[in-house]
């Protein structure tokens, strides 16, 4: 296991590397490895993944192992066991992941596996593909050993049946009723309830200098059969370049894959740009596309780089992010544009 005096042997991390005002840019983890993760719900997935990483393990078994952790939780009916359904009542399920050679692996609307991450993660080692949807990816994955079960909790089988009463597709929340969003989210942590805000984008940096991600979403509740959002889409939900950072974001995939942007944000950085103002620009350039409409629209990213600097930024106020790093767990309200 590590100590504090381990993680401070460990050269790749610059000196400077400290634990920075939560309001400035470029936070870092000091020394060591880290973990962030998008929704605070998801602190307990970075617990699990930090057991990797304590112990000196790899960032990509970090990530998988934290996010599992979410995919089982059936109180969070954003990500795997318990999601809200499509509009006809099917849980699908998108996932992927990226390693620090820049291998990736997804699977989307995969249907009855609680655990696509380790599904795409299997895509990535075991195929010569980097996506399989649907159909092929539910036959990989029970080539590979995975059971078919019911994702579909009477909790949530509920809330699909009240949305059929209108029929009403919103994904989006808006300033004007970001108020209402916040405190059902508080209202959440009380009492274990959920929105439709928690899938969880996973990126670390572990003892061996090494960045890998990982992302897991059931998607947009009531969306049609058959969309897939940013979460599977490497460059969009999720991106990784050992050399630079990794990135991944949360909120309206559509917008996301419009503008690139996990990829976008990882490129700002490789220009200089401190994870928090890369994610700032990422957002900056989805308000922009959509003019006044930027207002209902919730998007977020985190990102990560190199030196252990971490950072994120959303559309609308309410977006928060867990990190956790040998100073323990904490958790940041994201800075955000409207
Ligand atoms: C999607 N980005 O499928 C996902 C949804 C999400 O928190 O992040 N919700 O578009």
């Amino acid at each position: 296991m590590l100590n504090r005096r381990t993680f401070l042997q460990f050269s790749f991390f610059s000196s400077s590397s400290l634990f920075a005002d939560k309001d400035n840019f470029g936070k870092s983890s000091s020394v060591g490895p880290v973990v962030i993760s998008t929704w605070l719900p998801n602190v307990k997935a970075n617990a699990a993944a930090w057991t990797v990483l304590e112990n000196k393990g790899k960032a990509l078994d970090a990530v998988e192992k934290g996010v599992r952790v979410t995919e089982a939780n059936p109180s969070d009916q954003s990500v795997g066991y318990g999601g809200l359904p499509d509009r006809d009542g099917k849980v699908t399920l998108d996932a992927c992941v990226m390693d620090e050679k820049g291998n990736c692996g997804a699977v989307m609307a995969i249907e009855n596996i609680m655990h696509p991450v380790s599904v795409a993660r299997l895509v990535m080692e075991k195929t010569p593909h980097v996506q399989l949807t649907g159909q092929g990816a539910l036959q990989f994955a029970l080539s590979q050993g995975f059971k078919k079960e019911n994702l579909l909790t009477p909790e949530s089988e509920k809330a699909w049946r009240e949305w059929l009463k209108t029929s009403h597709y919103n994904p989006m929340i808006t300033v004007d009723n970001i108020e209402e969003e916040i405190n059902k989210q508080k209202k959440k942590e009380v009492k274990g309830q959920i929105n439709n805000h928690d899938t969880i984008g996973m990126i670390a940096l572990d003892a061996g200098g090494n960045l890998s991600g990982a992302c897991s979403t059931s998607g947009m509740a009531y969306k049609m059969s058959g969309r897939v959002g940013d979460s599977p889409i490497i460059g969009a939900g999720l991106f990784v370049d050992n050399e630079v950072g990794a990135a991944t974001s949360t909120g309206v995939g559509e917008e996301v894959i419009k503008i690139c942007g996990s990829h976008t944000v990882v490129e700002l950085m490789r220009h200089g740009f401190s994870p928090e103002e890369a994610c700032k620009k990422a957002v900056e350039r989805i308000v922009k596309r959509n003019g006044l409409n930027a207002r209902t629209i919730q998007v977020a990213f985190i990102a990560l780089n190199k030196k252990g600097e971490f950072g994120g930024y959303s559309a609308l106020k309410g977006f928060n992010y867990g990190v956790r790093s040998i100073r323990g767990e904490k958790v940041y309200d994201s800075k955000y544009f409207f």
